[in-house]
């Protein structure tokens, strides 16, 4: 029997959402190795010395093949495993527009959801203090221009963002997405595109998506009753 991916992951954390999605719908065999982020898990001891040099999350072990960066690793799982072609298509331009969109995401969608989340909640609970209103602000600024071009650029002329099958792209793309969005933030007023290609996505994932993302909003939960309760 082919040993396990072993897969690093927290599903606080958007990347490793899409992939542990990814691994449950391609039927990836993977022993699951949940690490902390908020307990500093990723930091410390044996994640840091001997899983992930970079300190971060997601990170794969594949038969002693250790491996980070969320788009290496898709990469390297429809590579190496038995992955159905829509999600990375080999033969076509599909796959280089997808790879247009792994690069852009890094400085854009990642980059702009991140940084809301950050300022909106991470950085509060982690220093029980109140979150900094004027940076909130300018990261809503952000957000609200990554989105835009997010809409116009990708989802102007197809069912999904690379033609009309599902792709690891629409994937990354809707994970990002809920970052800001399960903490308050409404990513849809005016965009009726983003709208139309949001619950196509949603859909078309099925199960392993709404568990990855019940479990986000749970471990948000959890810490802001922990934060109510301590205030009170
Ligand atoms: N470019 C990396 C980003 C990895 C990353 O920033 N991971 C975050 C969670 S989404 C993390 O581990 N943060 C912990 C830290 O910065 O201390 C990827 O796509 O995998």
């Amino acid at each position: 029997m082919t040993q396990p991916v072993k897969f690093y992951f927290d599903l606080l954390s958007q990347p490793c959402r899409a992939l542990y999605i990814f691994l449950e719908a391609a039927k990836i065999p993977y022993e699951a190795v949940p690490i902390s982020l908020l307990k500093g898990e990723h930091l410390t001891g044996e994640f840091r010395d001997k899983v992930n040099r970079f300190k971060k999350l997601p990170a794969i072990n594949d038969h002693g093949f250790q491996l980070s960066e969320s788009v290496a690793i898709f990469r390297h799982l429809s590579r190496e495993k038995l992955v159905p072609e829509h999600w990375y298509p080999r033969k076509n331009l599909a796959r280089s527009r997808i790879d247009e969109f792994m690069e852009w995401q890094h400085l854009n969608l990642h980059y702009a959801t991140t940084d809301y989340y950050r300022q909106k909640w991470l950085l509060p609970t982690l220093t029980k203090s109140c979150p900094n209103e004027e940076l909130i602000n300018q990261s809503i600024k952000r957000l609200e221009s990554t989105l835009t071009e997010f809409e116009s650029h990708w989802l102007k002329s197809h069912d999904f963002m690379v033609g009309s099958k599902l792709t690891i792209a629409d994937l990354l793309a809707i994970c990002q997405i809920d970052q800001p969005k399960i903490i308050g933030y409404n990513p849809f007023k005016n965009r009726k595109n983003l709208i139309r290609w949001y619950e196509l996505v949603r859909e078309s994932l099925g199960p392993h998506y709404l568990d990855a993302v019940q479990e986000f909003e749970a471990k948000i939960k959890a810490h802001d009753n922990q934060k109510m309760s301590i205030q009170q």
